[in-house]
């Protein structure tokens, strides 16, 4: 493919007097800020503090270059650039270091995060998309080192895709032609991490612009880079990646010292504008970094830094050299930078002081109407000495804490638990409208609450005519991701062997030829990146459709699905989201790796991603065309021996909807439900034919969707007809079918409905033995549901259902 250049764009060199002195003191205020920051963790009043003292001024440097619609893939490191961009302020910082629960306050997590861990706003209160091209975007920092690379992958290769796909032009609000650089930041120890390699590496081969930065401070919180890599130095290593004059393949790598501000300068210009024009990588090993208040709060770097190396850090930071520089420039005279430091140390302390005012005081009001009540109901009580106890504890709390308002609460009703006061009941009045206050404060967004939200797609059914075909279940799928591609151009697909081949399975057969090679494409094997790419292309407007070719091999990708897609909306409160679609295929074929089930380990590391169990592929497309739809992620697991089976062609193909969380009922029955899902309906409902021969009439029920897990009570339902339940499935006891058991016998109230104990039956609880026979005594099969389904029923009627096989 040939690339399309850019006109050359010129960029001035920021030596103007007033610029420089105003980096200084930007790079002075964010110092001021974590020292003060540092402090008051040490202090008591936050829990926890990490800083970017050592990294200002590259940071300052990155931030001439970094334009509106860019985006940042970084780290808890990155407070200056957010300050210098003025996306996030000093008060915001605080506020977050507090854990301020408030959007207002924080609007990175609404003190949902650690302070340093900064998300722009992509989102309006009602879910929709802002106009990216407005803001300095951020995507949501994590706290697993090298977690901000995955997606990393997606934000830069989103520009490439919006500059050579005319379909896309119109997303004014993503792009303007592909021009964004995504920018990450990334510390040097954590160039060890194996997915730092795939996303450099990924990022290269799609010629994405990024320009990624390495804080190189020669440690990671105390092991030196003699441990963390070979020769001790990234860029060394990175070498390999370095494009030849003249070509267009691979990286251009700087390598420039922290405390040269001239020099960071010229680097982030040069690299950002070829990155930006031309589309070619760019890596930024900032060297001979400082720390100068060590790792974190957690621990002291004197304990494992010599004293030559804290000598030199003193020396060699980064704030001493540019202050030394713009005296030696004569920019400034030192007295000019003394007098702005002591107006900034003021202003930084003054900002600290009304972050903490604006976090303590609604606690504060809270507390004291509390108190009040506790006032009004205590000259009656018996205990009024240890009510007032309560009040005097919570009226004198330094920090003052939500928590201990609820524990004194509850203190005070077991006070009173056998008095006769009016005005308990205010107390509890109070209580009651606190719990859904705290419910949103903490625990809101896990899904989307948009009117995209999948819960809100509707039903439409599938429509069948004389003239649909029966055909091959892969030739359905292909027939509904054809309609996708067609109808929506945001739709994107991706993942091994999915560009040319059109997927192991034959879902995309063909499409690649119709759409493009960038709207169908093949990618490495890379499991965690092909999911970070979906992440990222998501954060900017895409809907890609992210392929990993086997369930077993998702996870590779768990880690990343789990920490970052699954948690972003959560974590942000609904300040982003990545509405992507996982498609996977597994549950049985052969072999250990081709054949596994894990669903419990999915939908637990996966709560805020919809996981979908179809049983065959019109069910699927039903669950791609609602997916679509909605604006939340979904993972799909198709069922792996289902691509060759015959199934209908519904006539809109690309239209009808399988609502999530809804399960089907596939074969009424009065005298005991079964349910399971995915590939286990088959034989299970040979198994209710084989019951229905000795004269037990079971109930079959498709689950469809584990999460979310069936919204309606269907499955009650079905109990209340037949007071006896199986949960069947292919993962290891204690799986998925435990976790079905719950949702129906104890969240639905199945319990009350029982009149036999509930079963469940699983697969072995080890990986599948390959072979037929392998799979036979490995995972449930027709003789096994039919016998334990019957067991129920010999204990219920002996003399009708005798044991005649035992
Ligand atoms: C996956 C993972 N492993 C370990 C940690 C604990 N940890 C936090 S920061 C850190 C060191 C990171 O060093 P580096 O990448 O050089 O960044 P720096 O903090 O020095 O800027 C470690 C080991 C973590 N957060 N995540």
């Amino acid at each position: 493919m040939v690339l399309k250049h850019r006109e050359k764009t010129t960029f001035q060199l920021p030596l103007d007097r007033e610029e420089i002195l105003r980096d200084y003191r930007i790079a002075f205020q964010s110092r001021q800020a974590s020292v003060i920051g540092r402090r008051e963790v040490l202090s008591g009043k936050a829990k926890f503090g990490i800083f970017g003292d050592g990294k200002e001024l590259a940071q300052i440097a990155m931030a001439k270059v970094f334009r509106k619609g860019d985006f940042r893939s970084g780290y808890y490191r990155d407070q200056t650039l957010m300050f210098a961009l003025g996306a996030v302020s000093l008060q915001e910082f605080f506020a977050q270091l507090y854990a301020h629960a408030d959007v207002e306050a924080d609007p990175s997590t609404a003190g949902r995060s650690m302070n340093a861990h900064f998300a722009s706003r992509s989102l309006n209160p009602d879910g929709s998309w802002r106009n990216l091209m407005e803001l300095y975007n951020s995507s949501a920092d994590m706290s697993p080192t090298g977690s901000q690379m995955p997606r990393l992958v997606g934000l830069a290769y989103a520009s490439r895709l919006y500059r050579h796909l005319h379909e896309l032009q119109h997303l004014t609000q993503f792009s303007h032609h592909g021009d964004e650089v995504a920018f990450g930041a990334i510390g040097n120890a954590s160039c060890a991490e194996g997915v730092f390699w795939e996303a450099v590496n990924a990022v290269g081969v799609l010629m994405a612009p990024m320009v990624l930065s390495i804080w190189d401070d020669g440690y990671g919180i105390s092991v030196t880079n003699e441990h963390q890599m070979v020769k001790q130095n990234i860029s060394e290593l990175l070498k390999g990646f370095q494009r030849a004059p003249g070509t267009y393949d691979g990286y251009d790598i700087y390598s420039v010292r922290g405390w040269d501000y001239p020099a960071l300068v010229e680097t982030y210009v040069q690299a950002t504008e070829t990155a930006r024009r031309d589309h070619v990588p760019a890596l930024i090993h900032v060297v001979e970094v400082t720390q100068p208040q060590g790792h974190s709060t957690s621990g002291s770097h004197e304990r494992y830094k010599s004293k030559e190396r804290l000598e030199w850090e003193q020396e060699f930071d980064c704030l001493r050299k540019f202050r030394e520089w713009i005296v030696a420039q004569g920019v400034a005279a030192a007295e000019m930078l003394d007098q702005f430091e002591r107006e900034d140390k003021l202003l930084v302390e003054n900002t600290r002081k009304a972050a903490w005012e604006a976090y303590t005081r609604p606690i504060r009001e809270e507390i004291q109407e509390v108190a009040d009540i506790l006032d009004e109901i205590a000259p009656g009580a018996a205990h009024a000495a240890a009510l007032a106890q309560i009040k005097d504890r919570l009226l004198s709390a330094q920090t003052p804490l939500r928590r201990d308002i609820a524990v004194g609460l509850r203190e005070a009703l077991l006070l009173l638990k056998d008095e006769r006061i009016p005005a308990k009941q205010v107390l509890i009045d109070w209580k009651k409208r606190q719990d859904p206050l705290q419910g949103e404060r903490y625990s809101s967004h896990l899904y989307s609450r948009s009117a995209e939200s999948a819960l809100n797609v509707p039903e439409i059914k599938p429509v069948y005519s004389e003239r649909s075909p029966v055909v091959h279940g892969f030739e359905i799928l292909n027939a509904c991701f054809d309609a996708m591609l067609a109808r929506d151009p945001r739709v994107v697909a991706f993942g091994e062997d999915v560009g040319r081949l059109g997927d192991v399975n034959q879902g995309f057969a063909g499409l690649q030829a119709k759409y493009g090679e960038l709207r169908v494409s093949d990618t490495g094997i890379r499991e965690t990146t092909i999911i970070g790419q979906a992440i990222g292309l998501a954060l900017r407007g895409l809907r890609p459709i992210a392929e990993i070719q086997y369930l077993d091999y998702v996870l590779y990708a768990l880690q990343i699905m789990s920490d970052d897609l699954a948690t972003l909306h959560w974590r942000t409160k609904g300040g982003q989201k990545a509405p992507l679609i996982v498609r996977t295929r597994g549950h049985r074929l052969e072999g250990i790796w081709h054949s596994g089930s894990p669903m419990a380990g999915l939908i637990h590391l996966l709560r805020g991603v919809h996981v979908l169990v179809p049983r065959n592929m019109t069910q699927a497309a039903g669950f791609y065309n609602s997916l679509l739809r909605s604006d939340d992620p979904g993972l799909v697991v198709e069922v792996l021996n289902g691509y060759r089976l015959k199934e209908t062609l519904p006539d809109n193909i690309g239209e009808f909807t399988v609502p999530v969380g809804v399960p089907e009922v596939l074969r009424e029955g009065t005298d005991i439900t079964l349910v399971t899902y995915g590939a286990c309906c088959r034989i299970v409902l040979e198994a209710a034919e084989r019951l229905r021969q000795v004269g037990v009439d079971a109930e079959v029920i498709d689950v469809q969707s584990l999460l979310p897990f069936d919204v309606h009570g269907g499955i009650l339902e079905s109990l209340t007809k037949t007071s006896r339940i199986v949960f069947i499935d292919e993962d290891v006891p204690g799986g998925a079918t435990a976790y079905m058991l719950q949702e129906v016998i104890e969240k639905q109230g199945g319990y009350a409905w029982l009149d036999s104990p509930p079963r469940t039956l699983s697969a072995k609880p080890h990986r599948p033995a390959y072979g037929s026979d392998g799979d036979y005594w490995s995972k449930p099969n027709v003789e096994q549901i039919f016998e334990t389904a019957y067991e129920i029923m010999h204990e219920v009627d002996p003399a009708r259902y005798p044991l005649f096989y035992r």
